[in-house]
């Protein structure tokens, strides 16, 4: 039966009479009973459906986005029959994982990666700094121009996970150091200067505390508010990890994370949560990490060292590739399951400071008595994921690269 696959979200109530009709033809075709159409003329169907357009609203200007057949505006969620590229800034504290998600960001051919800036997190600023360099030089990425940011967070004390990561954050691979130099930018002005200069609005991925993109908020906020879209590997509806509470990069800068939703209410920028409830789940094996290091190229000696460091970290044949599950959100949207719920991160508390408040609640109960109301921040959470799919993408990118 067709129905379980139908666009009914894009064109049944937007207005436009081109996805209206696809719709109520394939829904009657379904009440009818009748078949599948053949592929070409499904095909039809969908390109219908996302080529649709409706004007949205946003900042007191209206603005025509085309209309997915989820009935999610696809600026946000581009999929696989977008013809250009995605214009994307990640945002890092390289960091293991942070290394995984800079080589899918800078190999993809769906990502335009325009600039990567840096901040204090799994590592000091410096060696952030420098492994990040060393990744996008593996990668043959020398046009991407790479800035220092804060170094620590807006109040917190600076911290760092090398116990994880390890001595030098980034696996202690012993890679040469790379002749790439940083952009002189500090990261907040090389942000203020990809988003003015890009025709297209950017999708910002900060993979690591959100000290340089609060900073961008506060300093530069009309330079903010052109962003496209804000997605971020951050906190966890019902998973944390620094503490029982909260997750690394919301509990090492919670203002900073705080300070972004607000700023993103403020100049109605979409925001997206890849947090813990996810960020586990895409692994790949020890074996994996041996086939990436066969393929005798920079980037799969890189890549298979990366994963097969996290897997003698924790003694586990798989290890997940963490903040690079973020990116593949762009190129995957259908592989990560996101329900748009109010969050708020909490600033108090003996125990739970850092912690993401991800309001689950069914808000068709009593909401008149409960003092605190609903966070103004709608942040579209991630709550589920095909991880062998996003795994299976990183692993194919990887692999083909150098080749
Ligand atoms: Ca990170």
């Amino acid at each position: 039966m067709a129905c379980a696959q139908l666009p009914l979200g894009a064109g049944v109530d937007d207005g436009d009479p081109l996805t209206g009709f696809v719709a109520l033809g394939v829904l009657l075709a379904a009440v009818v009973g009748v078949e599948d159409p053949p592929q070409p003329a499904r095909a039809r169907i969908a390109t219908a459906a996302v080529t649709a357009y409706r004007v949205v609203s946003r900042e007191g200007t209206r603005r025509r986005y085309p209309v997915a057949p989820t009935g999610r505006n696809p600026r946000l969620y581009p999929g696989p029959m977008s013809d250009s590229r995605i214009p994307v800034v990640l945002d890092v504290d390289t960091g293991v994982d942070d290394a995984c998600a800079l080589l899918l960001a800078g190999l993809h051919p769906g990502l335009d990666l325009r600039a990567v800036t840096c901040v204090g997190g799994n590592a000091p600023l410096a060696d952030v700094v420098r492994n990040t360099l060393t990744v996008l030089e593996a990668a043959g990425r020398s046009d991407v121009p790479v800035s220092a940011g804060s170094a620590r967070p807006l109040l917190e004390h600076p911290v760092d996970a090398r116990h994880v990561h390890g001595s030098d954050g980034m696996a202690d691979l012993g890679m040469p150091l790379p002749r790439l130099t940083p952009d002189p930018r500090h990261a907040v002005d090389l942000l203020k200067a990809v988003i003015e200069a890009s025709p297209q609005p950017l999708t910002l991925v900060p993979l690591a505390p959100m000290t340089n993109v609060a900073l961008l908020a506060r300093m530069h906020p009309q330079a903010f508010a052109q962003l496209g879209r804000i997605v971020f590997m951050g906190g966890g509806a019902q998973v944390s990890n620094a503490t029982a509470a909260a997750e690394f990069n919301v509990f090492h800068d919670p203002e900073a994370a705080a300070l972004v939703l607000d700023a993103c209410v403020e100049h109605g920028v979409p925001v997206t949560m890849y947090g813990l409830d996810v960020f586990y789940a895409p692994l790949v094996s020890r074996a994996d990490a041996a086939r990436l290091r066969q393929a005798g190229t920079p980037v799969g000696a890189l890549a298979g060292g990366l994963i097969d460091f996290m897997c003698r970290r924790f003694e586990s044949d798989t290890a997940t590739i963490g903040d690079a599950g973020a990116v593949a959100s762009l190129l995957l949207p259908e592989a990560v399951g996101t329900t748009r719920v109010p969050v708020r991160v909490e600033l108090m508390g003996s125990w739970t400071r850092g912690r993401t408040i991800v309001d689950l609640r069914d808000w068709s109960g009593d909401m008149d008595h409960d003092p605190h109301g609903l966070a103004p921040a709608m942040v579209d959470v991630a709550l589920s994921i095909d991880g062998p799919a996003v795994a299976n993408l990183w692993l194919t990118t990887v692999m083909g690269a150098g080749r």
